[in-house]
């Protein structure tokens, strides 16, 4: 009989999933949750690629909490994951950039799992099918946190669930993205590495194609929305500057920019081919735009997963304990030899 891979390249993800719940490096129930996501992704990745034609672009005549105008396939794709995260009976709580406040579940909140999520990510590319992406990160659910839906009234229940969310990065179980490209790659880590997994569409399943991915020590690519360079600190003006001149080593090969406005698309080239993405704060907003909880700090889980690092500019994304539900923190990740030398003009 041809042995069960153990894993690798070619170990489809549903295998490779039973095969960590066999070594005990996840329980049965994340195991649920792992698979739901993986089929939400393929869900997402079917209604993008057909976006056009089901006259999906374009605004969904909503906006979010965020202020931004819910594009169609926001307001679908977060429906498909909480669908899907509340079918599964194992999560407590769900929170997504699109919801307003984390959502308990209530049917099953005896789940052991929080999931933070951004359903659709860059979606403002959508119209000119340029990639965008799903990212995620799961928690063990904070006992102190259960929500008692006999004797609590919606005020404490939601307040119950805005705590339980609002954990660190460094409590992630698991930090992962799908991006929707020219290929559909799903990236994950369970705290023992990163691994990428393609979709097969005529399978109709991600099939491992990156075997623990490792960000490369340093690169001259850096990935920054330069129409904000004016609205910068002097210190970030003075790294940006000495990119041109060859960065680390002055009068060497200048930086190339690479921006595609996608933070999954992004951050998954940085993540491969070395260099820096960044989105700092500015003196419009402080904190930059990206959120702590569902953006920020799974990417950084992988990021020092794979050898890099993620950084606010001042310390570790993953220390930083959430105040707010939708926290906005500056944002820097990449190569660890890149991040540093940012964080040395900071
Ligand atoms: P800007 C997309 O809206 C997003 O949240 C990230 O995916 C992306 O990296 C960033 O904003 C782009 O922002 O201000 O450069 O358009």
């Amino acid at each position: 009989s041809v042995a069960a891979r153990a894993g690798g390249a070619g170990t489809p993800f549903t295998t490779w999933i039973l095969q960590q719940e066999m070594e005990e490096k996840i329980d049965g129930e994340l195991a649920v949750v792992l698979s739901s996501i993986g089929l939400a992704c393929k869900q997402i990745a079917s209604l993008v690629q057909r976006a056009g034609l089901q006259g999906m672009t374009g605004l969904a005549g909503e906006t979010n909490v965020q202020g931004e105008d819910q594009k169609k396939l926001d307001v679908i794709s977060n429906d498909v994951f909480c669908d899907v995260l509340r079918q599964t009976g194992r999560t407590g709580v769900i929170a997504s950039e699109e919801e307003d406040v984390p959502v308990a579940v209530e049917e099953t909140f005896g789940g052991n799992y929080v999931v933070v999520f951004d359903p659709l990510d860059g979606s403002s590319n959508i119209d000119a099918a340029v990639s965008t992406g799903s990212i995620w990160g799961i928690y063990e659910s904070d006992s102190t946190c259960i929500p008692d839906f006999g004797t609590e009234d919606a005020a404490k229940i939601e307040e119950k669930c805005v705590m339980n969310v609002c954990q660190p990065g460094n409590n992630l179980l698991c930090a992962g993205y799908c991006m929707y490209s020219s290929s559909t790659i799903l990236v994950l880590t369970l705290g023992e590495g990163v691994y990428g997994f393609t979709l097969d569409p005529t399978v109709g399943e991600f099939i491992m194609s990156h075997d623990n991915i490792k960000v490369p020590e340093s690169g001259k690519i850096y990935s920054f929305n330069e129409g904000n360079y004016d609205m910068w600190t002097p210190g970030l003006k003075k790294y940006m500057d000495s990119l041109k001149t060859g960065g680390a080593e002055q009068g060497t090969k200048p930086y190339s920019a690479r921006y595609i406005g996608s933070l999954v698309g992004d951050f998954h080239r940085t993540i491969l081919y070395g260099g820096i993405y960044g989105y700092p704060g500015d003196s419009k907003n402080p904190n930059g735009k990206l959120r702590l909880l569902y953006e920020c700090a799974p990417m950084s889980f992988i990021a020092e997963q794979a050898g890099g690092m993620g950084s606010t500019g001042k310390e570790r994304v993953l220390d930083v304990v959430p105040e707010k539900f939708h926290q906005r923190v500056p944002f820097f990740t990449g190569s660890k030899k890149e991040v540093q030398y940012l964080e040395s003009f900071m």
